[in-house]
């Protein structure tokens, strides 16, 4: 019995396959239904298998958001090759990266950007550059549509990597985190049976699928919840806070990171009558304000249901979706879903007692195998006893509840993203007039962090800012360009010559309103 994931998520459409699957949510609406799935799937499946790959080769994506990159990623499942998606804001450096280091059998790009994504992926061995626009046009479909719409999923074995995903490293080398059928998978089930999704003949859900698809929350959490449960999707390509709201009486789940909680809540139309239908509203990726989480109870009349998860990992903990089983608490990520386990060690690796901070460390079937071609670092940030260092730090009470109080790595997260502020330094320390800089997250009302930079010029130069800033667009994604860039005479410095940080934070802690 084959353990391919595809099989299980195509185990769950429903016995009708004419029903819809996917509605797009902007421009005309486009209808997908199940068998639209089914058969395109197929087709691309089949696409890819005619290219005779090697077992375990890689299929790099960066494209705009579209249906056509979800059944992409399915077909890539289905043939039994590995899912490499990669953020559409990425520039040449970033992806010259990506592909050198994951060295993709094939690469799918948006037509726009095939003349420098198709360069790099020859240069990089690469045999097959396809494109996906988000209007259905492009190569890869063209292609597809010449193969039949029949194709019997690859048999593929629970440990098989189904997905790498890069998360960016904190020395500034990004880290693949391999992912294999069983990691997505038990993931989803669980999900599935926490969070309480009713089936089609259980009055089924609706899930508003808002957030990009190239991350673990979009990807997996969102769209393998409903694909799981046979359940529509009213599909967004960019979130928009107003056309979401409008299409709220229609469905009943909805996902984001906070920042798009905090944008619904900024529109008037966000009230309880528009989410009267809605049965469940689940925030994670970044910490959730207890401000927003409040707020929200208030206009919507629901309580955000905030959960804890990352690349390598898929979801770990989440607060209850059955509230006798405890309240949903704002400002806690809930307890470890079934079969996690989650621990907090202290400085000295002994367990903490309860509610004592300490580092984050967990273990699961979903826990991913490994980093690509870096056993070093893989063996590092598990434990002897076999626990993976998340690089969070938290306390658990009790009850098993979890609070995240903070991260051990150098990470910001602006709008759910992360940025590695050693990666951002190492690219403006390069640029003209720059001696050296320090890369900060400071609060921000809608990112709930932002990017700033603090720099010292070169003797005798005299960077601009917004020169700078411009310098950075063009070489890294834009959510990771500093909002804000400071020149100053110098860095504030402790004892041992180490920049200090929290002062530069506390300096600039009130720029952005957060
Ligand atoms: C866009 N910009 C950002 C940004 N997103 N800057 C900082 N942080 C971000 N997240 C830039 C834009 O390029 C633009 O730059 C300027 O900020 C204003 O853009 P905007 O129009 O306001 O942005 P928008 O396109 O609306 O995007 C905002 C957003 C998006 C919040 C909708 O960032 C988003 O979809 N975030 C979700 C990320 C996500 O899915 N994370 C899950 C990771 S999985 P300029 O220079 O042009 O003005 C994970 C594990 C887990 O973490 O637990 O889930
Ligand atoms: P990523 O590498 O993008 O997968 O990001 C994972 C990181 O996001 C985690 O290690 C946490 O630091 C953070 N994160 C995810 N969910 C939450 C949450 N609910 N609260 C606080 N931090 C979170």
């Amino acid at each position: 019995m084959s353990d391919n994931l595809f099989s299980a998520l195509r185990a769950a459409f429903p016995a009708d396959l004419d029903q819809v699957a996917i509605e797009t949510a902007d421009g005309p609406p486009l209808h997908y239904t199940w068998r639209d799935l089914e058969r395109g799937t197929a087709m691309l499946a089949n696409l890819l298998e005619s290219l005779d790959l090697p077992a375990g080769s890689r299929v790099a994506v960066q494209t705009e958001k579209s249906v056509e990159a979800l059944m992409l990623y399915l077909a890539v499942l289905r043939a039994g090759l590995v899912h490499l998606p990669l953020n559409s804001a990425y520039q040449s450096a970033e992806m010259a990266y990506f592909i050198g280091d994951a060295e993709p059998a094939v690469v799918v790009c948006a037509g726009r950007s095939f003349g420098w994504v198709s360069k790099l992926a020859f240069s990089a061995g690469t045999a097959h550059v396809f494109t996906l626009n988000d209007d259905r046009s492009g190569s890869l479909l063209q292609r597809a549509a010449v193969h039949s719409d029949q194709h019997a999923a690859a048999d593929r074995e629970a440990g098989d990597l189904a997905a790498i995903l890069y998360t960016s490293g904190t020395t500034g080398r990004s880290k693949g985190a391999m992912l294999t059928h069983a990691n997505l998978l038990s993931n989803a089930r669980v999900l599935k049976e926490c969070w309480g999704w009713r089936t089609p003949e259980q009055g089924g859900d609706v899930l508003i699928h808002a957030l990009p698809i190239f991350h673990v929350h979009g990807l997996f959490v969102a769209s393998h919840g409903a694909l799981l449960n046979g359940s529509k999707m009213i599909w967004f390509s960019k979130f928009d806070p107003q056309a979401v709201i409008a299409r709220m009486p229609e469905a009943t789940v909805f996902m984001g990171v906070p920042t798009l909680y905090v944008r619904l809540l900024a529109e008037p139309a966000l009230n309880r009558e528009a989410c009267r239908h809605m049965r469940l509203f689940i925030s994670g990726s970044a910490p959730l304000l207890i401000e927003t989480f409040d707020a929200f109870r208030e206009r919507s009349g629901h309580t955000i249901l905030e959960r804890y998860g990352m690349s390598e990992t898929v979801m770990l903990t989440s607060n209850p979706y059955d509230t006798t089983q405890g309240e949903r608490r704002g400002g806690t990520v809930g307890r470890a879903l079934a079969g996690v386990g989650v621990r907090a060690v202290g400085e000295a690796r002994g367990l903490c007692a309860t509610d004592e901070i300490g580092a984050i460390e967990v273990r699961g079937p979903n826990v991913f195998k490994g980093y690509w071609r870096m056993p070093e670092k893989t063996r590092e940030e598990f434990t002897a006893d076999g626990w993976f260092k998340t690089g969070d730090v938290g306390r658990i009470d009790a009850a098993g509840v979890v609070t995240i109080v903070g991260r051990s790595k150098d990470l910001i997260i602006s709008g759910g993203y992360n940025v590695y502020p050693a990666e951002v330094e190492s690219v403006l320390n390069e640029l003209p007039g720059v001696l050296e800089s320090a890369v900060i997250g400071v609060p921000h009302a809608d990112f709930g962090e932002a990017v700033v930079a603090v720099l010292v010029a070169r003797p005798g130069a005299a960077p601009q800012a917004g020169a700078l800033i411009a310098a950075l667009k063009a070489q890294i994604a834009n959510f990771k360009v500093p909002k804000q860039l400071f020149i100053v005479t110098d860095l504030p410095r402790n004892a041992m010559g180490k920049v200090q940080k929290n002062l530069l934070r506390e300096q600039h802690k009130g720029l952005f309103g957060g």
